[in-house]
């Protein structure tokens, strides 16, 4: 999408079986020393590995196929052949290896380190194997089994951990630049950012991965604007933050439009996330009573100010991506026994 770098495809082939090998054991004063051949040597895996250090597939981008050695044939005096080696490919994590032609997942690489996509053909069995009261020179052996190939398709989900979410316009490219290392491009018309950026936040020692998507707008779900197929970079974040334009006066109703689109897409983007809500461009106009307001309307949820011109107003933004992050979903929050419910309330808090 957009000439974004996630997805590829490899062409992978497994190693053939080394050949069972016939032969017959003839030595000085042993006559018709029966059969001796030595089995195939198994043919390499074709095995995914995932490497932390690996931020993109762009290196599969340049050799595309990968072929497991062959085992080697066995050979007389009963010597097996030696096995083939595996072949690995390195994969960011968060990588999915699908089905080029439907689209299916294979495997999801994000919770595994190794995946044996292809096992390498077995070796075959040497004559010796075939060996009879009654067939005393078998003069076959079995031969390895072959190599198995197939295409398959790569896709890496960017894993950020907060993902951006808002209209057109609303400041959320301004943010990351604010925030993180990224410099996405902000200019003052709709649909600035076409392909997803990624910054990395640093905030007491711990790095968190934010990500500016495009603008999404009101009908979105069915293919407005830019669609929202780049939903996907932030089905996997652990919160989103919903930016809101408080220099439009119909504020108060972006975040219900948003929150129905981003449902639209997946459920899993809207149930059991984090969530907070920042009203963007605090310096315009009406907007701090249009703040008051957004406020008042999402009472249980976290509403925080934001003005590119006011730095002052980042650490409390920085602050709730962090609680975001670091939210443990099951550790259930329960106040201590005997404790007071309103020294409970003022000192006592989930994050
Ligand atoms: N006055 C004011 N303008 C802002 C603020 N934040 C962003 N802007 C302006 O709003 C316009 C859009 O900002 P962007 O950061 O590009 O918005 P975006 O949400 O990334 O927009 P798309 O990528 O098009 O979806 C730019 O002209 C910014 O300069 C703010 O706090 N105050
Ligand atoms: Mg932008």
């Amino acid at each position: 999408m957009f000439g974004f770098s996630d997805e590829t495809y490899v062409d992978v082939a497994s190693g053939k079986g080394g050949n069972g090998c016939v032969s017959f054991r003839r030595e000085r004063c042993v006559p018709k020393g029966g059969p001796d051949g030595g089995d195939g040597g198994r043919g390499g895996d074709v095995v995914f590995v995932v490497k932390d250090n690996l931020r993109t597939l762009s290196h599969l981008k340049t050799i595309r196929s990968f072929k497991a050695e062959g085992g080697q044939n066995g050979s007389g005096a009963r010597c097996y052949g030696r096995a083939g080696a595996d072949i690995e490919i390195p994969v960011p994590r968060g990588t999915v290896i699908k089905d080029p032609d439907t689209g299916a997942i294979i495997k999801d690489l994000t919770d595994t380190d190794r995946f044996v996509f292809l096992e390498g053909g077995r070796g075959g069995l040497g004559n010796y194997h075939f060996r009879t009261a009654t067939r005393q020179t078998p003069r076959f052996a079995q031969p390895g089994e072959p190599s198995q190939a197939a295409r398959v398709g790569l896709e890496l989900l960017i894993i950020a951990d907060i993902g951006f979410v808002g209209f057109p316009n609303a400041g959320k490219s301004s943010l990351i630049n604010m925030l993180t290392n990224a410099r996405s491009e902000v200019a003052p018309y709709p649909f600035t950012t076409r392909i997803p950026v990624l910054g990395m936040m640093r905030y007491a020692d711990q790095d968190i991965v934010l990500a500016d998507i495009p603008g999404i707008i009101e009908g979105a779900s069915e293919g407005s604007g830019m669609g929202f197929k780049f939903l996907r970079h932030i089905s996997r974040t652990r919160g989103l933050a919903y930016l809101v334009d408080l220099s439009d006066p119909n504020c108060l109703d972006a975040y219900d439009i948003l929150h129905k689109e981003v449902a639209a897409y997946s459920e899993e983007l809207v149930t059991g996330k984090q969530e907070c809500i920042i009203g963007t461009k605090l310096d315009e106009p009406g907007a701090l009573e249009r703040f008051e307001l957004l406020k008042a309307k999402y009472a249980d949820k976290t509403v925080l100010p934001l003005s590119i011109y006011m730095e002052d107003k980042l650490l409390a933004i920085q602050q709730a991506f962090m609680a975001m992050v670091n939210h443990k979903p099951d550790s259930g929050f329960a106040k201590p026994l005997g404790m007071d419910a309103d020294f409970a309330d003022e000192h006592w808090s989930q994050t």
